[in-house]
């Protein structure tokens, strides 16, 4: 049964090594200006070429939610009423006339996307054409984030964590995406007692009007939400600490599933993902992480049985290194493939 709580001794220094950390993964001034350049360049060539069509350049995902490093690529969504950019020939021609590299068009994908580099800026990219759902999970991200200034620290290092050891490549690895560890992360700080997070679907009012005149679907107003969670004197080395022991102990994957936009577990029997619809002994280790926009998206499906068993390992791997003389470096150790 693994140790409770950290002694407050403990507990300072670990959140002293984890602010150091900290300190190193925020983005260089330098590197946040490129992304910017990277946005302006886009839309000049992209205005230029196809003038008159209201072509917009979004960023999403790590750029835009204040989750990015100096090493992550930047996640672009373009909006315009211009169809022929849908099919992404278009666009990822005209990106190798302008010199960008490795230029590679996956129009069938689910989400088509062209991926590409840019050698001036070096910055690696993915962009896709009218696909905006992203842009409202960013926008909420960013708003949880704003609102109590654990979560950045505390997510910034979590993500570390997961690349350093392997653990976020949905796409290529069978593991899961930074996205639904984010999710993990909010929904564990909404479980806190008293909670560091509300839930910013659930919770009435506090709700900003677009430019359009749409109301936001979720509150979004930073500046009335900010400090809700101030009645929680949780130092950061304790939530690292706690984190590692939830999702590595206590979590039970059998019966529960992750919901940011309930704020609380949902039971797998009430979602509709009970292990036994399924009939086979693999589906109860499993996780289960709803999408809270798509609710009926399960964001654990990436990593099948052997997969989140591997990441559980390794959750409890982190636990058992903090918990033994808080080696939060030697946790974050970058895995070597036997
Ligand atoms: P990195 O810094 O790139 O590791 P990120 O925050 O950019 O982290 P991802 O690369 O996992 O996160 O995803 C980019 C964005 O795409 C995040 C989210 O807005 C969107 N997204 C990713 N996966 C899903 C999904 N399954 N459903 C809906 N939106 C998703
Ligand atoms: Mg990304």
């Amino acid at each position: 049964e693994p140790k409770r709580t950290l002694t407050p001794n403990e507990q300072d220094k670990l959140s002293g090594d984890m602010r150091e950390l900290y300190d190193r993964l925020l983005p260089s001034q330098e590197s946040e200006d490129r992304r910017a350049q990277l946005i302006e360049k886009l839309d000049r060539i992209l205005n230029e070429e196809w003038p008159d069509n209201d072509i917009r350049v979004n960023v999403f995902g790590s750029s835009g939610n204040l989750l990015s490093s100096t090493d992550s690529d930047v996640d672009i969504c373009i909006t315009t009423p211009l169809k022929k950019l849908e099919s992404m020939h278009s666009l990822a021609a005209l990106l190798a006339k302008h010199g960008m590299d490795k230029v590679v068009c996956r129009a069938a994908a689910k989400v088509p996307i062209v991926k590409c580099w840019d050698p001036e800026l070096e910055l690696a990219m993915d962009l896709n054409v009218n696909n905006p759902l992203a842009l409202q999970n960013t926008r909420m991200i960013r708003t949880y984030v704003q609102l109590d200034d654990r979560v950045r620290p505390l997510a910034k290092i979590i993500k570390y964590w997961t690349k350093r050891r392997i653990l976020n490549d949905a796409a290529f690895g069978g593991t899961i995406s930074s996205y639904t560890w984010i999710c993990m992360i909010i929904s564990f700080l909404q479980r806190r007692e008293p909670p560091i997070l509300p839930s910013l679907q659930k919770i009435t009012g506090h709700r900003t009007k677009s430019e359009g005149g749409e109301t936001s679907s979720f509150a979004d107003d930073v500046e009335s939400l900010k400090g809700s969670g101030a009645a929680n004197k949780e130092s950061l080395g304790e939530l690292l600490f706690q984190f590692f022991r939830h999702y590595g102990y206590e979590f039970e994957y059998s019966k529960h599933v992750v919901s940011i936009r309930e704020g609380r577990l949902l039971s797998r029997k009430e979602k509709g993902w009970d292990p036994t619809d399924y009939g086979d002994k693999e589906s109860h280790n499993r996780l289960c992480v709803e999408e809270p926009f798509t609710t009926v998206r399960n964001l654990g499906n990436s990593a099948d049985y052997y997969a989140w068993h591997g990441i559980h390992l390794e959750i409890r791997r982190a636990f058992e290194l903090l918990e033994n003389g808080l080696q939060l470096e030697k946790c974050c150790e970058q895995y070597e493939f036997p």
